[in-house]
């Protein structure tokens, strides 16, 4: 049986082949540190109610994927404490915004920003993983470099991927991008992900409507809530 989400610019997936066992729901760095209160984006002086709207609508999602049996995995981007897989150009650019100079590695009001184990750098506890659900760290903002997500999913099986999490324009662009390059069947769901900027959220829903579809779909959760119903 076919089955289809109502998508922007057309209906997902392209072959209507949307089942539990081929599709994956990922959830991209809801950490404190992008959502959090003395986190990194807000160290940045971005406005964290922005990237905290996704939470709400996420919860449901997640809920209902969980139950009809989808995976659910998570990114958190972060560093080794000793800061060896930090690019010199990522921390010198993040620390030409925000407070005093301060940018990855350095201390912030939620622990060293972007390193593994501090405060900052865990999940939301409002997004927390069930146990056994995956985990990926990753080093860099796409979600395949220098980690198994590509392994992990064709292993499963996994050819359908629904892309949720903050930054629209960076992180999970990116993962979206590098899925659809390695031909994983890609969603970007409108409401449960955010960008620190409203324009730059819009905008990276209409980059992934050119050309057809350059990138994949995207659509509201409530397109796949009822698809799934
Ligand atoms: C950024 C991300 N924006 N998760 N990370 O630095 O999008």
């Amino acid at each position: 049986m076919e089955r289809f989400i109502d998508a922007n610019p057309y209906a997902w997936p392209y072959n209507g082949d949307l089942r539990p066992e081929n599709t994956a729901l990922i959830v991209i760095d809801m950490q404190t540190d992008f959502c959090g209160i003395g986190g990194y984006v807000d160290q940045m002086g971005y406005d964290i109610s922005l990237t905290r709207a996704p939470i709400a609508p996420l919860q449901t999602l997640m809920a209902a994927m969980r139950s009809a049996g989808y995976t659910v995995m998570h990114t958190r981007e972060g560093h080794r404490t000793d800061l060896s897989d930090l690019p010199a150009n990522k921390r010198w650019r993040s620390r030409q915004i925000g407070t005093d100079g301060v940018g990855i590695g350095d201390d912030g009001p939620c622990g060293r920003i972007l390193v593994r184990g501090e405060p900052g750098w865990e999940l939301i506890p409002e997004l927390a993983p069930l146990p056994g659900e995956v985990v990926i760290d990753k080093p860099g903002k796409g979600s395949f470099y220098a980690t198994d997500l590509e392994l992990l999913l064709r292993t499963r099986g996994i050819s359908n991927l629904l892309l949720a999490g903050i930054t629209t324009d960076v992180c999970v662009h990116t993962t979206m991008r590098d899925a659809n390059d390695r031909g994983f069947e890609c969603l970007l769901l409108s409401d449960c992900t955010a960008a620190t900027d409203r324009g730059n959220h819009e905008a990276a829903l209409k980059m992934i409507t050119m050309q057809g579809g350059v990138f994949g779909a995207y659509a509201s959760s409530a397109a796949v809530l009822e698809a799934l119903a």
